[in-house]
């Protein structure tokens, strides 16, 4: 593969509705495209999760532009054989920033599986066709609208729920939603949001309601906390931002902390190391699943095709488009299909297009670098 060029939009989408957790609250995504064509003229696309502020992790649009920019592009540009292999063993050199390295890393995935001419599900090893989702419901005003929304996505037909809660926000949601839907599969997620005091706490409700799972309640590097938690618990605790790498994953493994693995490409820093992490996960008997991060339909197939290998056994935090944006990026949209699942795309790579004239409409900014 030889790269003619790499470029990088900045895009601004509108939620179909605000999203708020218990770091804060989102109207709309603004975030970070990237686009490398080879000498031949295939194209690649990726996607960097950085929000427009450092709340769910230290990285935001900001800092990704400046270390795809001035690092990571120039450092892409002087591999002779640009694999996401060699790219990501290069840039592991430069500590963090795993959103903006992954950016890159999946556009060199979809693009090799596109000179392959195979989907990049199929290259990543990927054996299903439908993958299981559920939908991540943020904090509501009130409860009533809790338990209507939790009710029209039912009718949608996701199967399976995760109740964003924050300390305040936690057992009397859960209760209700609980009451009301007696055999939904509900899990939770907080964030980080509990002091390490809060375990019995948050076992007693998560019991009480029949939580199947409680994700990442203490801060990223309280793996002691989560480990309390899931000592003789009647749910998984699974860990997503504490999950940075893979010495990260071993010692939540060793400490018995972690009982359930969300695998964020982003947060990862790439498809390559967020399969082997998952991988490992299961080789310790732990389950794992593909997180979101209110993608576009350019991250979302990436995160669709992960989800459909092997280790990916628990539904994955993948909506319909529709559920995010009222227009997305690429044509098709993801549609929800029967027992709540996203059918596999099976085109060449992501097997998406990105539809040029919608992305132009919501672009902020665009510059093209050239070796
Ligand atoms: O913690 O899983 C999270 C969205 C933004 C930041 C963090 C998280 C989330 C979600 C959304 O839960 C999942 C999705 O994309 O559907
Ligand atoms: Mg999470």
């Amino acid at each position: 593969m030889r790269l003619a060029s790499v470029r990088l939009d900045e895009v601004e989408l509108p939620l179909v509705e605000p999203f708020e957790t218990s770091f804060g609250v989102e109207h709309r995504r603004r975030f970070l495209l990237v686009r490398a064509e080879t000498k031949d003229g295939e194209v690649g696309w990726g996607e960097c999760a950085a929000a427009a502020d450092p709340l769910y992790s230290s990285e935001s649009v900001a800092t990704a532009r400046w270390m795809i920019v001035e690092r990571l592009v120039p450092l892409l540009f002087r591999l002779h054989d640009p694999t996401p292999e060699a790219f990501s063993l290069e840039a592991a050199r430069f500590r963090g920033h795993p959103m903006a390295k992954a950016a890159l890393e999946i556009a060199l995935q979809d693009l090799r599986a596109r000179t392959q001419h195979r989907s990049l599900a199929k290259a990543l090893g990927g054996h299903r066709a439908r993958v299981r989702v559920g939908v991540s419901v943020g904090i509501q005003p009130t409860i009533p609208k809790l338990v209507a929304r939790v009710g029209r996505y039912l009718e949608d037909g996701y199967g399976r729920v995760k109740l964003k809660v924050r300390p305040g926000w936690d057992s009397r949601p859960v209760a209700a939603v609980r009451r009301e839907y007696p055999d939904l599969e509900l899990w939770v997620d907080a964030n980080q949001a509990y002091p390490p005091n809060a375990v019995a706490g948050i076992r007693t409700w998560a019991e009480r309601y029949g939580v199947a799972q409680v994700e990442q309640p203490f801060a990223e590097r309280a793996i002691r906390a989560h480990a309390e938690l899931a000592c003789g618990a009647r749910f998984r605790v699974c860990l997503d931002e504490s999950i940075v790498d893979r010495p990260a994953l071993e010692d939540a493994l060793e400490a018995r902390a972690v009982t359930s693995l969300n695998v964020k490409v982003a947060r990862v820093g790439g498809l390559g190391i967020g399969s082997s992490l998952a991988r490992r996960a299961a080789r310790a008997g732990v389950p794992s699943w593909v997180g979101g991060m209110l993608e576009s339909g350019v991250g979302r197939s990436h995160n669709v095709a992960l989800a459909s290998t092997a280790p990916f056994v628990l539904s994955s935090d993948l909506s319909a488009s529709d559920r995010y944006y009222r227009e997305d990026i690429t044509d098709p949209p993801f549609v929800l299909g029967p027992g709540s699942t996203l059918e596999v795309p099976r085109g060449p790579g992501i097997g998406v297009e990105v539809v040029e004239r919608t992305l132009r409409k919501h672009r902020r900014s665009s510059r093209t670098f050239r070796p």
